[in-house]
């Protein structure tokens, strides 16, 4: 029909996943006028606000820079109260968000998607459920997250343990009592450093499992004082217009100057009031050649060594903590709250997990290469099979009946990181190869560029979009190009594809876009100007 509406099919569109991505999406498709269905596996909304609930979990992102920018209204309502607001506050907004916005009628919980196949003949995708359910779609938007499939270590022995254990994406809705505890936390990453800084407020005894020390910077969080709060909701237009020009949507951006463009004494001053700044300063808004120059990542490596080395009492441990095979700033930083200071505490024990490695989990506790230690739980702060982990967990068949898994065999192809050649009428919101950056600016650009998609072919009576192969190519090499020079790319981490935990993905990859988001979306507009040029519409 001239509208796109489909009366065989269950619905004009299904979204998967009810988080921040799906819920902002489900608001557009009701705009459009669609019947719009968005399955979800967890019991409420909120995404990995829902699902990470470890102690500790909070924004590294400004808050007033996180939540979403489309309502007035909402940015007029909701009152943030820390500058770094914690999990449970931003669940609540999610909350929130579900309830003003009337959305939980149009979300099936509980709803985990096994499979969706292509239907040539009727244009339209059949979603099946785990439970068997089958549902159908013309559009199927997947807004399933770039680190949403947590993954556990490959020892022998997680079943057995007799204590509690966790993942940290995995984290139980009732609080976890560590008083009088041995606790034990494998991993260091931002997840990890959280983790520990705060069970170490409590716990027993924490003992940290180390594989990879991170390069850490203070975060500097309090609370929102009630001027503070006006003056952020007075500029919020300029807030988020900053979040739009900026490199990765973040209220901080490069430094036009280059590390040796300015004395030592000028650089040095300059890092240390990055270091007393909140936030991501220190790793966004530092020199613009700190991520691209072997001798500018040497300087504020060593400053931010130097650092640690202050912190730390024990300088055996303090060496530890400091990472010897990759410069600040190449894998994501951890911004943390008296991280450092943790390791000063009698109760707390770092174990350097590369020279004595994690033999396997016994019902007691954890074998080393070295020793045992006896542990009532056990915290894996492990990480995510990321960017394309979700997609890999989902059998999803386009075109006569090829998986997207074996299409991305050799890595992720995209279209602008939202379509994919073969896969018609699938749209990716954070697919591999969007700019990530601060996540909801990214998301709220995604769900307008695909509404504006689909608002289009509606208004066309068009109901089959498809990527062309020569855009595919044209945005791959795009990002391979921008990525090329960068020194993160020559680390492994989950920016690089690489989890030493997931079959297949041992070696280092473009799994992700590095260029910067004004210029993902510059090639975004023109794609959609010119009339979806890379597009095959029908
Ligand atoms: P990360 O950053 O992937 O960190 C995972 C951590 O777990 C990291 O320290 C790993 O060490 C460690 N790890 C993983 N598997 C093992 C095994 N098998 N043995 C020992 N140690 C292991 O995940 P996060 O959850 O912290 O953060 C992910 C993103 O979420 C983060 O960047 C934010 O943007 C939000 P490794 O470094 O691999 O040696």
């Amino acid at each position: 029909s001239r509208t796109g509406t489909a009366p065989d099919l269950d619905y004009d569109a299904i979204v998967i996943g009810a988080g921040l991505s799906g819920m902002y999406q489900l608001i557009r498709l009701r705009e459009l006028g669609m019947r719009a269905r968005v399955f979800e596996a967890g019991s409420g909304v909120g995404g990995t606000w829902y699902w990470n609930r470890y102690p500790g979990a909070r924004f590294d992102s400004e808050s007033y820079s996180y939540g979403y920018s489309f309502s007035k209204e909402l940015l007029e309502e909701w009152d943030w109260s820390e500058h770094f607001a914690p999990q449970p506050e931003t669940l609540r907004y999610c909350n929130y968000v579900a309830d003003k916005f009337d959305l939980r009628r149009d979300i099936q919980f509980h709803s985990r998607v096994a499979a969706a196949h292509w239907q040539e003949a009727t244009r339209s995708w059949t979603v099946t459920l785990e439970d068997g359910a089958r549902h159908t779609a013309r559009y199927l938007i997947t807004a399933i997250g770039v680190l949403s499939t947590p993954t556990l270590p490959r020892f022998e022995g997680i079943e057995a343990f007799r204590g509690q254990s966790f993942h940290t994406a995995r984290w139980p809705h009732e609080p976890v009592d560590f008083a009088g505890k041995r606790v034990a936390v494998i991993g260091t990453g931002a997840t990890g450093v959280q983790t520990i800084q705060e069970v170490a407020k409590t716990a027993g005894h924490l003992t940290v499992f180390q594989r990879t020390p991170n390069w850490c910077a203070p975060l500097h969080n309090r609370p929102i004082t009630e001027e503070e709060q006006a003056r952020i909701k007075d500029s919020y237009p300029e807030i988020f217009r900053r979040c739009q020009e900026t490199f990765s949507c973040f209220m901080h951006t490069p430094d036009p100057r280059g590390t040796f463009e300015v004395s030592k004494e000028e650089r040095e001053a300059f890092y240390e009031q990055l270091y007393a700044s909140p936030g991501f300063g220190i790793w966004v808004g530092n020199f613009k050649d700190m991520l691209t120059d072997r001798a500018a990542n040497k300087e504020i490596s060593d400053f931010v060594a130097n650092k640690i080395r202050q912190r730390v009492k024990d300088p055996k441990v303090a060496e530890m903590l400091i990472p010897k095979n990759h410069g600040f700033g190449t894998r994501r930083v951890p911004l943390e709250t008296r991280y450092y200071e943790v390791y000063n505490q009698p109760n707390v024990l770092l174990v350097d997990s590369k020279a004595t490695p994690i033999r396997r989990i016994t019902p007691t506790g954890i074998e080393t290469s070295d020793a045992h230690y006896d542990f009532d739980i056990i915290i894996y702060a492990t990480g995510f099979d990321a960017l394309t982990g979700a997609f890999d967990r989902i059998d999803i068949r386009g075109e006569d009946g090829l998986t997207l898994k074996e299409k991305w065999a050799g890595g992720a192809q995209t279209l602008v990181g939202m379509l994919v050649e073969d896969f018609p009428n699938l749209f990716m919101l954070l697919g591999p190869h969007t700019a990530l950056g601060n996540i909801p600016r990214s998301i709220e650009y995604n769900v307008d560029w695909v509404t504006g998609l689909i608002r289009h072919m509606r208004a066309q009576g068009l109901t089959r979009a498809e990527a062309r192969p020569e855009g595919v190519t044209a945005w791959t090499e795009h990002v391979k190009k921008v990525g090329a020079g960068l020194l993160t790319n020559e680390v492994d981490s989950w920016m690089t594809g690489v989890n030493t935990n997931v079959e297949g993905k041992q070696t280092r990859t473009i799994a992700r876009y590095s260029g910067s988001a004004p210029e993902y979306r510059a090639w975004c507009d023109a794609v959609a100007a010119q009339g979806y040029r890379e597009l095959t519409l029908a």
